[in-house]
């Protein structure tokens, strides 16, 4: 009698928990619980990241227990200390930055807490404080940048002055899309990155930093936006100055969200060099893999494309983010 009581009481806690959560209706006692840590909600991106976690938890009848982040470390870091303490079976976040998590994973380890990284990696030597990485290759999505660019201007002579705007400082994804499309265009002396700046992986930054970089510069040939939420924020820069985003400044950017293959397919945008957010049935089935003591690979790559103006408007109409 008593465990039925309690089995109860336990079936209205979770009821509870993922009323609260805005979870899904998960009735299987065994689900197991997923603490999940997000960036924020700064791009489109995320919000299909965010969207295909909850989706996926609710297929896979996981107990999700998520937390918003709004862009700040220490916002992460307290959510993760609330879902150790509510001894959750695997925590998976998206790290805003590289640095500072050994602390806060240590603790997890302590409580026996499996980790997953998401999305982003970090920069800690100490490779036994996560068991997986799901996410894409950056350094590979900066390099297809990078030779889009180079066979573009292939022939032409140069410079080819560039702007870049940049994610997030010190984000995982910012640092090494600099890093492969730097490799890709340093073999031609032609390239030269006249500006560089950040504008947080966001629409309204973009556009305020190209506006201001275009005050200063005069003859610019191409940007490279990090993610398509800056570079359409920064067409709206582009047009407001009386040039013509795609031919008077070519322009390529990194995701493929919906808003990015439509301007991709208007021809404002040149080139798109995918970056999936749909990573929510991979991190479920990476999650109930841990608990049931199996092992998983150490780093799970996206698999992804690239898109021209063609491209996009083939398959635009059946884009699911
Ligand atoms: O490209 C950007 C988002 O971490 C891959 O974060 C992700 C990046 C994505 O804000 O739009």
């Amino acid at each position: 009698m008593f465990k039925r009581i309690s089995a109860l009481i336990a079936v209205g806690a979770t009821a509870l928990t993922l009323a609260a959560c805005g979870g899904g209706s998960v009735s299987d006692e065994n689900a197991i619980t997923l603490g999940f840590s997000q960036v924020g909600a700064e791009s489109d991106w995320r919000t299909a990241n965010t969207q295909s976690i909850h989706d996926s938890a609710q297929n896979w009848g996981v107990e999700l227990h998520f937390a918003e982040g709004d862009q700040k470390q220490e916002t992460q870091i307290e959510a993760m200390r609330s879902f150790i303490e509510q001894k959750v079976d695997v925590i998976a976040f998206s790290p805003v930055i590289e640095s500072g998590w050994d602390e806060v994973l240590k603790e997890a380890r302590d409580a026996n807490i499996p980790v997953i990284l998401t999305d982003r990696a970090i920069d800690s030597a100490d490779k036994t404080l996560y068991r997986t990485f799901l996410g894409s290759d950056f350094v590979e999505e900066g390099r297809k940048a990078g030779r889009w660019l180079a066979e573009e201007f292939a022939g032409s002579g140069g410079p080819v002055n560039i702007v870049e705007l940049q994610g997030t400082i010190g984000s995982a994804p910012a640092t090494d899309r600099k890093a492969g499309f730097q490799e890709i265009i340093s073999a031609d002396a032609k390239f030269k990155i006249v500006e560089s700046r950040t504008a947080n992986f966001t629409r309204a930054e973009g556009k305020e930093v190209m506006e201001a970089i275009l005050r200063d510069h005069r003859d610019i040939d191409v940007l490279f936006a990090h993610n398509d939420d800056m570079g359409i924020g920064a067409i709206e820069a582009i047009e407001n100055a009386g040039k013509v985003p795609g031919k008077d400044i070519k322009i390529v950017t990194v995701d493929a969200i919906r808003d990015g293959m439509q301007a991709l397919a208007d021809g404002k945008i040149n080139f798109i060099v995918e970056c999936s957010p749909l990573l929510g049935p991979q991190l479920m089935d990476l999650a109930q893999r841990i608990v049931r003591g199996e092992r998983v690979p150490a780093r799970v790559v996206t698999e992804e494309t690239t898109f021209t103006r063609e491209q996009a408007e083939e398959v635009l109409s059946t884009r699911q983010y």
